[in-house]
């Protein structure tokens, strides 16, 4: 936080919006990324929306130069004639040193900002390019007369960025969370993989051989997860101030089996949701970041029979205290939220 801890929440524009003081937490297990400059994804985006949690016309990487203004237009078209039915509609604009990213801003903040929930910010390397963002949003949410503020979302995917991540997650009140970006986060940090996420056959730990005399014998080789410790810190960050972690990209659209196991990883360590690349990541972002129904069962199992949550209990062999009711709470709080708007999982759950 650069700013005066009592200036803080203060807006950065004469007539922008007050910023919010809590971040808004609806159902966020997916990130579906479209292009909007193509044509037949903008005209499938209803159907996409209905199965989304949020949507995000993406306007950086992916997207070929020739068609950076189209995808701008394409997303300016779908905000102004698109029923999305209350999904969520996020944009990732081009980087901030690009030729492209003021218009980006100018454009879509002025056009469609009322539509707008955040815009995602990639390469974020630390505060400053939040605290860039922050103000010209300010200036242009008061040019357009919005009433409800941006939010901004920072994309993991510089060794510097992690390097000074606890400041990015609390260099405004607008940052809603933070994405890891395991692309652009491999080669910042020279990782020998060409991998989109997941792990990789090299990165292994591999047991002692079982003779002495032939260390080839008897030795099982486990793939370790080479984004175990950026996801770590990150969720840390993000919940040290108060917004949400997720997951990024998983590259090998055919590989669900992969993809569940990365998403699932994830999930277990904290991040809220991931990006979805291809409609056939939708259902296993869906299915992953839906607490397991086994899992919530006993989880209410341990809120019922500790109904103030103190002191030491037994239940089926297994200890429970004061953490473990937190744990279980977390559980049955996200599994109550997700069932509100969903008959399938509030019969899964027994709601
Ligand atoms: O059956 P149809 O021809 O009518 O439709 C295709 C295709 O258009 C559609 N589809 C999508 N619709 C909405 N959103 C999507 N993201 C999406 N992806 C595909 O589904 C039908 C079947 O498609 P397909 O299996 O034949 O797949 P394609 O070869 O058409 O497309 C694959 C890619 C990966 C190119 C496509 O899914 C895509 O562009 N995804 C988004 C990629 C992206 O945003 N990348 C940037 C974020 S990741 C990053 O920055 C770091 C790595
Ligand atoms: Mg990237």
């Amino acid at each position: 936080m650069s700013r005066h801890p009592r200036d803080f929440f203060k807006p950065l524009a004469v007539g922008a919006p007050a910023p919010l003081r809590e971040i808004p937490v609806p159902p966020s297990r997916m990130i579906h990324f479209f292009d909007p400059s193509n044509e037949k994804m903008r005209a499938k985006l209803p159907d996409i929306a209905a199965k989304a949690d949020i949507v995000l016309g993406n306007l950086e990487d992916a997207v070929p130069i020739d068609r950076k203004e189209s995808g701008r237009a394409g997303l300016v078209e779908v905000g102004k004639t698109l029923d999305l039915g209350g999904t969520p509609l996020w944009t990732r604009i081009n980087a901030l040193d690009s030729p492209w990213v003021l218009d980006d801003l100018t454009t879509l903040v002025t056009e469609i900002g009322d539509k707008l929930d955040v815009i995602m910010v990639p390469k974020v390397e630390g505060p400053e390019d939040i605290h860039y963002v922050d103000r010209l949003v300010a200036q242009l949410e008061a040019r357009a007369g919005i009433s409800r503020p941006i939010l901004l979302h920072a994309i993991l995917e510089t060794a510097g960025g992690v390097a000074r991540v606890e400041e990015i997650a609390s260099a405004s009140p607008r940052m809603q969370g933070i994405s890891l970006g395991p692309a652009d986060l491999a080669a910042s940090r020279r990782m020998k993989t060409t991998r989109v996420g997941g792990g990789h056959p090299g990165y292994v730990s591999i047991s002692d051989p079982t003779d002495a005399e032939d260390l080839e014998v008897g030795r099982v080789r486990s793939q370790q997860d080479p984004w175990h410790y950026t996801i770590g810190r990150m969720v840390d960050a993000c919940v040290g101030a108060g917004i949400l972690p997720f997951y990024g990209p998983f590259g090998d659209i055919k590989d669900t089996v992969a993809c569940e196991a990365q998403f699932r990883a994830a999930f277990i360590l904290g991040c809220v949701g991931t990006w979805s690349l291809h409609p056939v990541q939708i259902g296993i972002a869906k299915k992953v970041f839906s607490p397991d129904p086994d899992e919530v069962a006993f989880a209410k199992k341990i809120i019922e029979a500790i109904p103030d949550g103190k002191g030491v209990h037994m239940i089926d062999g297994k200890m429970q205290d004061d953490a473990s009711w937190k744990q279980a709470k977390v559980l049955v709080e996200l599994a109550e939220q997700l069932a509100e708007d969903d008959e399938e999982l509030k019969a899964a759950y027994g709601f």
